[in-house]
């Protein structure tokens, strides 16, 4: 009878224990918490960008201490590839955060075609210019109005021509050439104006179109370029003319936003934005450098690399002048002024 009673009490006190000792770890993650979050990007960690995500993740499970874990979907798998639908869903809660590019969020949010101006910006300063001031403070409240919480940037680069068929010098050169481009008709009118016969297409359907020769050409970052292996797929002449960037917006769904304690919001604002300094740094290593050794290694591959003098430069900036001009229109000219001035202080 004794031994039962105190071996109850034993039992009863290590129930007590094991109670306890589990009780401080359900507490710390609230209940209204979902066990994981969903990061839409539309390339995986091969690539700067996912590489952006991947840490964005990691810092944020360290510093919540495992309160918020966030799995990445690239490919833009949520959408079934379709980049140019990732906005929406981010804002309907299908997608829980994104680091998407402003080319793909352009068809909801027109101001984004900011940095699709052919030619506007000649160098990384001027993309600073943008994103760091007042410019890229307006353009988040216009996402922020738009249905999605803008915490950070990104980028994914500086958008240059490659092709199957020859060197590129002048638009002459493109003429006839068809083009793969994304998701906004900015692009359509810019190709169109070079002679070009520009078609769009997801970035998952582009490279069996490379492959096939279904497709001549495409513009993209040369971070993109190399870690997808577009010297496999026939891509062997690049021209450098970066004519337009592509910056990275870092973004929650307000809903998920909200459902956070403070402290957590703040750690997950934090880390976007320290993920987004490492990512820049990443997204521009090898081409940011004043020999761009980057260069050398994808020369090395067998590619072509054409670099063009200032006035060759010159004739795609003159052929693409009245795109700019519509789209100056189109964007909003206060908003494109004020980028013009932004990025002539920064000279
Ligand atoms: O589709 C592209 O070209 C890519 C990968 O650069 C973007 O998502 C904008």
């Amino acid at each position: 009878m004794m031994k039962t009673r105190s071996f109850l009490k034993c039992s009863l006190a290590a129930l007590a224990l094991a109670a306890t000792s589990l009780a401080p770890v359900q507490a710390q993650v609230p209940p209204n918490y979902k066990a994981e979050y969903k990061m839409s990007l539309v390339v995986g960690t091969a690539f700067p960008w996912g590489k952006g995500g991947e840490i964005w993740a990691k810092l944020v499970k360290e510093r919540t201490q495992g309160r918020i874990n966030i799995k990445l979907y690239p490919g833009v798998a949520l959408v079934q590839g379709d980049q140019t639908r990732e906005f929406t869903a981010i804002r309907q809660g299908v997608i829980d955060m994104a680091i998407g590019s402003t080319i793909n969020w352009s068809p909801q949010i027109k101001e984004l075609n900011l940095f699709s101006m052919p030619f506007l910006m000649p160098d990384y300063k001027a993309i600073d210019a943008l994103t760091q001031g007042e410019v890229g403070k307006r353009l988040f409240q216009i996402v922020d109005k738009a249905g999605a919480l803008p915490l950070a940037w990104g980028e994914n680069g500086y958008r240059e021509l490659t092709n199957s068929k020859h060197p590129v010098k002048s638009p002459a050169d493109l003429k006839g050439l068809k083009i793969r481009i994304v998701g906004s008709p900015l692009f359509i009118d810019t190709f169109t104006a070079l002679g070009a016969n520009p078609t769009q297409m997801s970035w998952a359907d582009a490279q069996p179109a490379f492959a096939s020769g279904a497709v001549d050409g495409q513009e993209n970052p040369m971070s993109i370029f190399t870690a997808a292996k577009l010297q496999n797929v026939g891509q062997k002449y690049v021209t450098m003319w970066g004519y337009v960037a592509d910056p990275l917006i870092f973004v929650v769904n307000k809903d998920v936003w909200a459902s956070w304690t403070p402290e957590d919001q703040a750690i997950v604002r934090q880390a976007a934005i320290d993920a987004g300094k490492e990512e820049v740094a990443i997204a521009r290593k090898g081409l940011a450098e004043a020999d761009k050794p980057l260069l050398k290694e994808i020369a090395a591959l067998g590619v072509t690399i054409t670099e063009l003098t200032p006035t060759e430069r010159e004739a795609f900036v003159k052929a693409t002048r009245p795109v700019y001009d519509k789209w100056k229109t189109q964007i909003g000219a206060d908003l494109v002024n004020a980028a013009e001035k932004a990025i002539a202080a920064s000279r």
